[in-house]
């Protein structure tokens, strides 16, 4: 499985809701190495641009204020099969389908206030990560446990 990189938000509520280090210590425990991190709040112009898909859509306007309305923590999240395992980790958008046990399955009623992000395919990844990070802001570093894996 090739090392993949995702692009990870804690959304507006899931800071108020003070969820931020239970989500990214789930990540960390799965071995998943965070290449890049930091909180801001979005601007309604980049919100726009992370959305576009959804334009149109009944919900469109009211997941836009709601994006904006407060910080957010973007970060990268780095491993073998890493976008796949994200959004198993992170659970289904729709709250009666998110499995017990995944981050959205144990801590959401909501489908617009869902605390979390995550991409959906390298091609998401990609676009999400360039939209959030400066290349400058992506570190490139190597866990203990990949000195090994990668020695031979
Ligand atoms: P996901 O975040 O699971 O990839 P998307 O990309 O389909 O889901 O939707 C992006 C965000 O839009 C969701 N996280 C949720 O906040 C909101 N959203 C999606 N579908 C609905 C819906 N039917 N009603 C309200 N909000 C929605």
């Amino acid at each position: 499985m090739d090392t993949e990189q995702t692009f990870v938000m804690i959304k507006p509520d899931g800071i108020q809701r003070r969820l931020t280090g239970e989500i990214i210590s789930r990540f960390e425990k799965k071995g998943l190495k965070i290449s890049a991190m930091k909180m801001l709040v979005i601007s309604r112009e980049m919100a726009e641009q992370h959305y576009s898909e959804h334009k149109g859509k009944a919900f469109y306007e009211s997941l836009i204020d709601f994006i904006i309305s407060g910080p957010v923590i973007a970060f990268i999240l780095e491993g073998p099969g890493a976008i796949s395992i994200v959004r198993k980790l992170v659970g289904a958008t729709d709250p009666a389908n998110a499995e017990p046990g995944s981050i959205r399955g144990d801590h959401v009623i909501f489908t617009t206030y869902n605390i979390i992000h995550a991409s959906d395919s390298a091609n998401s990844s990609k676009s999400e990560i360039s939209l959030f990070f400066k290349k400058e802001e992506i570190h490139n570093y190597y866990l203990e446990i990949e000195k090994y894996l990668f020695s031979s």
